[in-house]
């Protein structure tokens, strides 16, 4: 994996808007076309894709929020929110999503919608979760005992960003946790989720039975230092859900909730996890980490969907996030999984009635088993339907799911097939604005700018590669017809001929069409009534 190579895209430049104070610069990336209009995006990548900028590992990112006002124990964006306030987090937020400021803050002060900002995490571009803001795209990279090492996850992240992740989760389990998690954090401009019960378990050798509430709380706390901004929690396994389990095809399937699992049946007692959940919220609260609270016990196979055990947790998420809110802490809910498209509407209707309408932030679903090796497509069709029905958030799954770590091109194939996935849902969910990247993109097409058609596209280099394939030469540029259906079978050459033919002999395009059709008519007999014709070299 190389450093820091292919970070600017094609076209596109790095614009701010700037908000209230001078210190409130909200990246976009601005797409300049050929007709001399520019299409501005919701941007990610961070100072990555700003050519100015001069990326040093070691320093790390310049702290943007480090004047701003949060402090440990300063009061978490909810208590801002709750309070009336607008912090320049929720401000930031807004502009990104083009939104005024006051509904960010209302939208959190409700609990529909999350701000994750540690206050130790200064480098990150806030950003807001929440099902009435467009979708968002969680990409999982880390380390495990077996692959890769620190450079190349903080690539990872930054290549996952570059993509349109718009958080990360370093889920590394293999060695030097701490050092690995530092480099993500000083560099990434995202925000950055964990899974702390990973590291504990690594502290007491992998027994999941000597793990304690002790060791588990000070990793925690370790980590909110570092400024993780969510963290997921799978305080919803609690003891008497593991026998519903036993049935089931394909048992737990969450790495965590195997753990607690593992751990409740070991001491035959309540997960340390549920019975000191409120410790843990003064902890969370006081660096303003976000909780995620996990579904240890979500399905792993379509077999075991909405099952008993699944819907058990679900109850309790919706009790532990009612306690959190007491505490001001914000809080999202994790969801499956594995799960056929004719249950998926049901998993965010309980979840948001149970959970008072927390952000549901789901892994796909899956909706089919059968596709080993393409899991970004089985999960990115799930994932499209959830975040339309109203998922927050959606964690990519990559074409290696089940079968092994994603490296970089799985990681870009995980990505992509979720930015398609969210926007998507955004689009379903009328989401103001969401449709103008595609009608951009449409007009170029249909006005065959080939160079503006690649430019807009969510992966530029494979649309142009595509394209060049067949027809490299500069003049295909301008062409009027791509190698899919040639120069004379074009339906957008010949729409625009019609309309060419209508403008011309004055009649309305309908019956240009019926005038053109009987004229088209004449030449295909003329020409020997053929559908494929020979070449023509002209
Ligand atoms: C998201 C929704 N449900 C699970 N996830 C993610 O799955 C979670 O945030 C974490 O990144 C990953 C692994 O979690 P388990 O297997 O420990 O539950
Ligand atoms: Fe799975």
């Amino acid at each position: 994996m190389t450093i820091f190579d292919d970070v600017v895209l094609p076209a596109a430049r790095k614009t701010h808007l700037t908000g209230s104070r001078p210190d409130i610069r909200v990246p976009m990336r601005e797409i300049g076309l050929t007709n001399g209009a520019a299409v501005v995006l919701y941007d990610t990548s961070g100072p990555y894709t700003d050519p100015s900028f001069t990326p040093d590992l070691a320093a790390g990112l310049p702290r943007l929020r480090a004047g701003w006002s949060a402090t440990p124990g300063g009061g978490t964006q909810r208590a801002h929110a709750r309070r009336g306030a607008i912090t320049p987090e929720m401000e930031f937020a807004a502009i990104r999503e083009g939104v005024p400021p006051e509904f960010v803050r209302d939208e959190l002060a409700a609990g529909r919608a999350v701000l994750p900002a540690n206050v130790n995490h200064p480098e990150t571009e806030p950003m807001v979760i929440g099902r009435n803001f467009l979708v968002k795209v969680n990409a999982n990279i880390g380390n495990s005992a077996v692959s890769s090492s620190i450079e190349d996850e903080v690539e990872k992240m930054r290549w996952a960003i570059r993509w349109g992740a718009d958080t990360v989760m370093d889920l590394s389990t293999g060695k030097r946790i701490s050092e690995t998690r530092e480099w993500i954090l000083r560099n990434s401009p995202v925000p950055v989720g964990t899974v702390p019960i990973y590291q504990a378990l690594e502290r007491v050798g992998g027994r999941a039975e000597e793990l304690t509430w002790e060791v588990y709380r000070d990793t925690v706390i370790e980590q909110c230092e570092q400024g993780v901004d969510y963290m997921t929690v799978h305080a919803g396994v609690r003891l008497a859900y593991v026998p519903l389990t036993a049935r089931r095809k394909t048992g737990i399937v969450s790495r965590g909730g195997s753990i607690m699992a593992a751990w409740c049946l070991a001491h035959h007692e309540e997960s340390f996890l549920y019975t000191r959940f409120r410790e843990l919220c003064e902890i969370f609260a006081h660096y303003d980490v976000t909780f995620s609270l996990g579904d240890g016990l979500r399905p792993g196979s379509i077999a075991d969907a909405n099952d008993e055990a699944q819907l058990a947790e679900l109850r309790t998420l919706g009790e532990l996030t009612a306690i959190a809110a007491e505490h001001d802490c914000q809080v999202m809910v994790e969801g499956p999984g594995h799960v056929p498209m004719h249950k998926i509407e049901e998993n965010v209707r309980l979840q948001q009635e149970w959970c008072a309408e927390a952000p549901f932030y789901t892994l796909g679903p899956l909706t089919t088993d059968i596709a080993p090796g393409y899991d970004h497509i089985t999960s990115a069709i799930g994932a499209a339907m959830i975040g339309w029905h109203g998922t927050a958030m959606l964690c990519y799954v990559t074409p290696k799911e089940h079968l092994g770590l994603p490296d970089r091109d799985d990681v870009k194939a995980g990505v992509i097939a979720y930015k398609i996935a969210a926007h998507a849902a955004d689009l379903a969910k009328g989401h103001p604005g969401a449709q103008a990247w595609d009608d951009a993109l449409s007009e170029a097409r249909f006005e065959f700018r080939w160079e503006d058609q690649f430019n807009l596209a969510l992966d530029p280099e494979t649309a142009r590669s595509f394209h060049d394939e067949t027809l490299p030469a500069p003049a295909a540029k301008t062409a009027h017809f791509c190698s899919m259906c040639g120069p004379h079978f074009c339906a957008m050459k010949i729409t625009q001929d019609v309309r060419r033919y209508a403008e011309e002999h004055g009649l309305a395009e309908e019956d240009a069409l019926t005038a053109g059709m009987r004229e088209k008519a004449e030449e295909f007999t003329r020409r020997g009534a053929r559908v494929y014709l020979p070449i023509d070299p002209a």
